[in-house]
């Protein structure tokens, strides 16, 4: 047999390239050394440090998946490890790194003019320009084919008006990707993105302070009034909620991978703490309750990776499906939420202390169960593709 280990129960490492292997290291090594110190001051005083995004630009992380343009190139398994690894030590630095990538990066490699890719791809990758996704508004988050916010056309460009909230990045963004309806002629029409960099004139974008979770990320609402754009602002190729939701497969994809680095950073430390507390003359760890917390946990986290990993297999191969994605994301988010909370229990009184890390996750991964599509919208999505029926509107 071979010898079992906990870290990496049922051998992923092997399923990895080299190439794969060495990013994931390299990830691993910047996350630890890097994030790791800055983030319990970072969520106690809710300062986001922009140096992160340039520090993470310089070793390849953002935008890891497009080819050229200053980009990596590298597989979508490699996009995963990042998240992971990022992830194992905060949700809210995932957060940035994958609204930057997957929500910024992706929709101007995908729906923008040679022109915008050339001007702003090479300092999103760098990290030298930070980017924010504007899709929910205030009164439209679940369904976001009711927004209200609206692109006028002019007989010279666009005009915006309308608000987002939730908005991760936005107060420290230097350039604003807006879904909005398009109105023509007084008639509305479909919904295209608008590239929108800040100080443009009506634009602002206040921090949304005193938040209980991802407080290392910086988050804000974004107002638009009369808001005026060149014509060449529109990301051109954009056509429909579709090219929205087609950035947030991909941003949903890495979450599922970031999600099961921070449940594991829960196991790790679980663990450590069962076996160095003593009651009743014994290690914590050796009671069979305690043991049965961790065995559950593991066994969730171990499944959900090596379900990520094929995920991104067939994505790197085209024979993937957003469904696909939807199952990954919402079982791999409840799974984290729900053993990092049991988790949470081992540490008795100690799991009010912030120094002991599981609390800020469970605190967190309530918000990535909810971002990006929430738990129940994921299941209506399944529930849809298993059935044809369609539960969540007219
Ligand atoms: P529906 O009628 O089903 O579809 C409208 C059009 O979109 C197409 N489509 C997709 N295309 C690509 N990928 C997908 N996953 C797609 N899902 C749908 C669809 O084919 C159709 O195209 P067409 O050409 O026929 O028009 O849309 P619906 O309005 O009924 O809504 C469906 C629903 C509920 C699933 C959708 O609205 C949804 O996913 N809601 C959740 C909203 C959401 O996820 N918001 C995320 C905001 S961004 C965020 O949270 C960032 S946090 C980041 C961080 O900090 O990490
Ligand atoms: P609602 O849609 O009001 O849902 C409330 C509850 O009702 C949920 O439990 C939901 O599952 C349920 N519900 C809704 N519809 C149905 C239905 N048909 N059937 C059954 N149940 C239903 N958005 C962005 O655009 N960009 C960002 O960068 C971004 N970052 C975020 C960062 C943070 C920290 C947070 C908290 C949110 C962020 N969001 C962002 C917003 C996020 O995507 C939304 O909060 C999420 O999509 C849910 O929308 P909502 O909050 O309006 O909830």
């Amino acid at each position: 047999f071979a010898k079992y280990d906990w870290e990496d129960p049922l051998d992923m490492k092997s399923l990895l390239t080299e190439e794969e292997q060495a990013i994931h290291e390299t990830a691993k090594g910047f996350a630890q050394e890097k994030l790791l110190p800055r983030v319990i001051d970072a969520y106690r005083t809710e300062n986001f440090d922009p140096a992160i995004m340039k520090e993470m630009g310089e070793l390849g992380l953002l935008g890891a998946t497009i080819q050229g343009y200053g980009c990596a190139g590298v597989s979508s398994v490699s996009y995963g490890l990042i998240a992971r690894e990022v992830e194992r030590v905060d949700s809210g630095y995932r957060s940035a790194m994958s609204v930057q990538s997957s929500l910024v990066m992706h929709p101007i490699n995908e729906f923008g003019s040679e022109e915008q890719k050339q001007k702003y791809l090479p300092q999103l990758a760098s990290g030298k320009m930070i980017g924010c996704f504007g899709l929910t508004e205030p009164n439209h988050g679940s369904d976001p084919s009711s927004m209200e916010t609206t692109a006028t056309k002019t007989s010279d460009g666009w005009v915006l008006n309308g608000s987002k909230t939730w908005i991760s990045n936005a107060p420290v963004a230097d350039l604003f990707v807006i879904w909005a309806r398009v109105v023509e002629n007084g008639e509305k029409g479909k919904v295209k993105g608008f590239l929108v960099e800040k100080d443009t004139p009506g634009l602002t974008a206040p921090a949304i302070k005193n938040k209980l979770a991802l407080r290392a990320s910086i988050t804000g609402s974004v107002f638009m009034e009369d808001v005026k754009l060149p014509s060449d602002a529109v990301l051109a190729k954009s056509n429909g909620l579709g090219s929205p939701f087609s950035c947030l497969n991909n941003a949903r994809y890495g979450i599922s991978w970031g999600v099961m680095g921070a449940l594991e950073d829960c196991i790790a430390r679980a663990r450590e703490y069962a076996l160095e507390r003593k009651q009743f003359n014994r290690p914590l760890a050796s009671f069979q309750l305690v043991q049965k917390k961790l065995a559950d946990a593991s066994s969730s986290a171990t499944l959900g990776l090596l379900g990520s990993l094929q995920l991104g297999r067939l994505k790197d191969k085209g024979t993937w499906a957003p469904d696909m994605v939807s199952m990954m994301k919402r079982n791999n988010c409840g799974e984290a939420l729900k053993h990092s909370r049991v988790l949470l229990d081992v540490l008795g009184g100690n799991a009010c202390s912030d120094e002991y890390h599981i609390g800020r996750h469970v605190a967190n991964l309530q918000v990535a169960n909810t971002y990006e599509g929430t738990h129940d919208i994921h299941a209506l999505i399944l529930g849809k593709a298993i059935t044809g029926e369609q539960a969540f509107a007219n």
